[in-house]
């Protein structure tokens, strides 16, 4: 298990007890008034921590743990793939560090992975030999496909999608929910092959009772008990239908790699990460929503109303996760640039689930002032979008640069999103530091 290591000290403190690392930076501060801002032997103090002053300080929030803490030391690479970080190896679990994330189209080396269970051997062979669709349960006419029949019988599509784990971003709640702990890179955006869920359904003819999918993989449980599934989930039957629904057996014009999930997988784009299902063998149609593992319980849920950090929740009052909320990376430059002039250009992606992002903002004075980043339109819906700005610092010192993006409903990235108890739908902004020394 690799281990994540912030900064000793101060970061420490943070998040242990903000209120003191609070009164050590910011002063007093009382709770009745948090908008304390950094004077005195407070901003020496920040000033130090960040290595430079700090021009805008005083629209820095009380309690912010600075971006330039979040540098990951002694981090364990993931050798399956292109500088990925292994956040687990049983089962693989690594993601992308944001400036690995750089291009339009995620590279297959660069797209995360997230195991529930063991890779099964067909995969790791890379051969496909004797592997079946199976379609069957709430529909005309049960279907067995090999990939032959996919590829004859279905029209083959080529989108870009984006897929997001709903846990990513969990590593940014506190109190800590367990599970892996994603900072921001268990997300990716591949060109995938394949031919529409909708005209598979179509061909074994959904019946009038159906409501809900149920997808079955190959792998295996980490007990080994073969009569166990790591995970079994699905999507209301509307979703399945929608155009950018695939059943894919490619990935960026190669077969799918063994990690996420050769020979077939359904992708939902725009859904929790956990609705593509890897290693794809079945789908049934339900006449009920799916109750496979992972889909009951609080898995993949969250509450139906806000709770406060720390918060029980009954079990009752937890929903299935389904769109994924509006969110965006800056991909470059990397966090931690040491810049010597007062101009950079910044760019990133940004997405929002089944809707597009509308707007892209960004801030270089926490979040004081916004200018508007220029966007472009996703070449086909459910891609993410790239965005790109330039942006300048009005005098040397330490800066960090906020990204927001806003979605067609005008729905915006929070600076620190509300906690709920399994820690996912983290959409709090990106923020990166930059310090400039001249
Ligand atoms: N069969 C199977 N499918 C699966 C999983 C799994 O463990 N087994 N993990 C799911 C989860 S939680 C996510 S986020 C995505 C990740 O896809 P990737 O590994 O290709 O990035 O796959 C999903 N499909
Ligand atoms: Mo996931």
């Amino acid at each position: 298990m690799a281990r994540r290591m912030g900064e000793r000290g101060l970061y420490e403190l943070y998040e242990e007890d903000p209120e003191r690392a609070d009164y050590l930076v910011f002063g007093r501060v009382s709770h009745a008034d948090r908008r304390g801002f950094l004077r005195g032997a407070g901003l020496a103090a920040m000033g130090a921590l960040v290595g430079a002053g700090i021009p805008f300080h005083r629209n820095m929030p009380a309690g912010l743990i600075p971006a330039a803490f979040a540098a990951e030391t002694e981090l364990e690479l993931f050798e399956g793939k292109d500088g990925l970080v292994l956040l687990n190896d049983r089962p693989v679990n690594a993601e992308t560090p944001p400036h690995l994330l750089d291009d339009s189209v995620t590279p297959n080396a660069r797209h995360f992975v997230r195991n529930n269970g063991i890779v099964p051997d067909m995969a790791l062979a890379m051969n496909a030999e004797g592997w079946r669709l199976t379609v069957d349960g709430a529909v005309d006419t049960p279907l067995e496909l090999s990939l032959d029949d996919l590829r004859s019988r279905f029209e083959v599509v080529k989108l870009k999608l984006q897929i997001e784990c709903g846990g990513n971003g969990r590593a940014g709640f506190n109190p800590p929910a367990k599970g892996n702990q994603w900072t921001l890179g268990a997300v990716g955006n591949a060109e995938w092959t394949g031919v529409r869920y909708a005209d598979v359904l179509k061909a074994a003819g959904v019946k009038g009772d159906a409501i809900y999918t149920a997808h079955y993989g190959m792998d295996g449980h980490l007990s080994g008990n073969p009569d166990k599934l790591p995970i079994s989930r699905g999507v209301p039957l509307a979703k399945a239908m929608e155009p950018h629904s695939l059943i894919a057996f490619e990935m960026n014009g190669e077969p799918i790699p063994a990690l996420n999930g050769f020979p077939v997988r359904t992708i939902c784009p725009g859904w929790p990460g956990s609705t593509s299902q890897k290693w794809l063998r079945r789908i049934q149609l339900r006449d009920v929503v799916h109750d496979g593992p992972k889909m009951t319980g609080t898995s993949y849920r969250v509450p139906y109303y806000n709770v406060a950090p720390g918060t029980k929740v009954d079990k009752q009052d937890f929903k299935i996760i389904e769109s994924m909320p509006v969110k965006s990376l800056i991909t470059a430059p990397q966090s931690n640039l040491t810049l010597d002039r007062r101009e950079l250009q910044v760019r990133g992606h940004a997405w929002a689930g089944d809707r597009s992002v509308a707007r892209m903002h960004i801030s270089v004075d926490f979040g004081a002032s916004w200018i508007e980043a220029d966007l472009d339109a996703p070449p086909n819906p459910y891609s993410w979008q790239d965005w790109r700005a330039t942006v300048r610092f009005p005098e040397k010192g330490y800066y960090e640069i906020w990204a927001r993006a806003t979605d067609d409903q005008g729905h915006m990235q929070p600076f620190a999103v509300n906690w709920n108890p399994k820690g996912y739908l983290n959409n709090s902004m990106h923020r990166i530091a930059v310090t400039v020394s001249a």
